[in-house]
């Protein structure tokens, strides 16, 4: 799992409406939209204007990546969630949001991002959250998965979770995965993929799922006009120059999808 760093929090916080515009170009649909269109078909009503969010900075492991629980107070504010950051982090922490009745906790250390509603004690993990959200996007940005051909790349806990997800609607998934023991536990679990090489995949499939913390292997020459990407892997597989090709196609940010999901999961 990649850990996001200063610069890539940063950046994300300045530039959240430009991503939403773009966001919105492909898909149609905003970071609210994509969020409910997660947690319920048709979207029920979830209350996330004003509700009171806290996010709580852990020190524990490699500690506090700077500006991190800003961005994720930042996303939160963005959709109308009345959010903050802690004073305090860690359990003195937690305690100040249950003190300020706090409706949902956000916090992460080194292994896990969870979010925490504190009525109803569910707990949403932001893997399967942010896979969701990526898997959402790419099919309102294509129109549709049913039996079109999609890449993944990468089966860790975010491409495993897409995995299921692009099956289940209908995707033929075509997958590359180096690591032959990650590989064969998706297949066992009766996951229907297709293992390819990367030059096959990207031969055959416009639709494109990253979920890898590699970067930078997919340049101009793999992608066209009609390529749609789904980046959630931290860095982007895609070159600056595949990236220029793509534009808005290439669905990339750190927190913001992944941060939406696990709040109108958590609220649902
Ligand atoms: O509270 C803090 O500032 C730190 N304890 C946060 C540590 C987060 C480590 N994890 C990551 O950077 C990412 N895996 C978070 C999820 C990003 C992908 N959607
Ligand atoms: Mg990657």
């Amino acid at each position: 799992m990649t850990r996001l760093t200063t610069d890539d929090v940063k950046a994300l916080s300045d530039r959240l409406g430009e991503f939403e515009a773009g966001l919105r170009d492909i898909t149609g649909l905003g970071l609210r939209e994509l969020a409910m269109s997660t947690v319920a078909h048709p979207p029920v009503c979830v209350p996330l204007y004003g509700a009171r969010v806290a996010a709580v900075p852990v020190t524990s492991g490699e500690g506090v990546i700077d500006g991190f629980s800003d961005c994720v107070v930042a996303i939160l504010r963005h959709f109308g969630c009345d959010a903050w950051v802690t004073a305090q982090p860690d359990v003195r922490g937690i305690q100040e949001a249950y003190d300020a009745a706090a409706e949902v906790v956000f916090l992460a250390d080194d292994h896990r991002f969870i979010a925490l509603n504190t009525g109803n004690g569910r707990c949403v993990d932001d893997d399967p959250a942010t896979a969701d959200g990526y898997v959402t996007a790419l099919e309102a940005a294509a129109g549709g998965l049913f039996s079109r051909d999609v890449l993944l790349l990468g089966l860790g806990p975010v491409g495993r979770a897409a995995a299921r997800r692009l099956v289940r609607r209908g995707a033929k998934v075509e997958v590359v995965e180096p690591d032959q023991a990650r590989l064969q536990a998706a297949l066992d679990i009766g996951l229907k993929l297709r293992p390819v090489t990367l030059a096959e995949g990207l031969a055959r499939c416009e639709l494109i799922f990253d979920a890898t913390p590699s970067a930078g292997f997919i340049d101009a020459g793999d992608v066209s006009s009609s390529t749609v990407a789904a980046v959630p892997g931290m860095p982007s597989a895609f070159t600056a120059a595949a990236q220029d090709v793509l534009g808005a196609r290439h669905i990339h940010e750190p927190l913001a999808i992944g941060v939406a999901v696990m709040m109108a999961r958590a609220l649902v």
